[in-house]
């Protein structure tokens, strides 16, 4: 690679020094993907604006060159565009398509229900000069007192978890959501994975959890990028008489899973489909 420049990255801390949002994470790890190293800017919520100039109330941002570019997906179009020598994030077309479908599938499935699970935990943990802006403007986003939002959280979290086995099976037989090699689809998904981590004082996910891997896995990459001391742990969600199962533990998988390769791999599944008729 020519050089391991560093770029200037603006993040978004809490007061563990661990980086919170989702979209400040994605955006770490796919800067340290083109090889670049990070000049970091550090900061919580409250006074971003001032902290770049009047260029943005959101982050991440960065300055290459003594360019500004805003915006997540924005860095990583510019990033792809500007250096398309160095590994690329997203390949072709079709991973674009498909990062913002299965990033959409899982704010949805999971960020959100998170959030409002460790709305409370995601304010204890700021800085305190951040903690009353926060309280007011996720009232505001969540619609409820935080403490009312989180209550009961105990009830939820399994379910929540379990909602997660479409990622588990589309991980079962491969490295990376990028295949062999990581790609933006890894770095969007683990940046919800360590938002959470950056706030949540109960785990949300059980010790056994499949997913394990496939984070550590990407938490490891770039010496450890996703590591950082002040995350809490994610796994260790306690199951009560009565909960859901976290995940799925009959591997059992059919569809597009199952290789059809004639009569003789059907054989059993056709028999038991037609048995009343026999
Ligand atoms: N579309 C933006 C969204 C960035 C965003 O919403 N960042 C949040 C952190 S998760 C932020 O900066 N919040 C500051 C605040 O809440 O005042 C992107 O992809 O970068």
């Amino acid at each position: 690679m020519a050089d391991t420049k560093a770029i200037t990255f603006y993040d978004l801390q809490v007061s563990t020094g661990a980086t919170i949002s989702p979209f400040v994470w994605a955006t770490k790890f796919a800067i340290r993907h083109k090889g670049f190293d990070l000049d970091v800017v550090e900061g919580g919520f409250t006074g971003i604006a001032e902290r770049t100039g009047g260029k943005t109330e959101r982050l991440p941002a960065i300055v290459d060159n003594g360019r500004w570019v805003l915006d997540s997906w924005g860095i990583v179009e510019y990033l792809d565009e500007t250096y398309p020598e160095r590994p690329m994030l997203i390949p072709h077309e079709s991973v674009a398509v498909m990062t913002k479908t299965l990033d959409a599938w899982f704010w949805r499935t999971a960020v959100g229900p998170w959030m409002r699970s460790y709305c409370a935990d995601y304010r204890d943990v700021c800085y305190e000069h951040d903690k009353e802006y926060i309280t007011s403007s996720r009232e505001v986003m969540l619609g409820g007192k935080l403490e009312d939002l989180q209550a009961g959280r105990e009830d939820r979290l399994a379910a929540i978890s379990a909602s997660l086995e479409p990622l588990r099976i589309g991980l079962r037989e491969h490295k990376f959501l990028g295949g062999d090699e990581p790609n933006y689809a890894d770095y969007r998904i683990i940046g919800s994975f360590l938002w959470l981590a950056s706030l949540a004082q109960t785990p949300p996910l059980a010790a056994d959890d499949p997913l394990r891997d496939w984070i550590e896995r990407v938490r490891d990459l770039f010496g450890g990028l996703g590591q950082h001391p002040g995350l809490f742990t994610l796994y260790g969600l306690e199951q009560r008489e009565g909960d859901v199962d976290p995940f799925n533990r009959q591997a059992g998988m059919g569809g597009i899973h199952k290789r059809n390769t004639g009569p003789q791999s059907t054989q059993a599944e056709t028999q038991f489909i037609t048995k009343a008729k026999s």
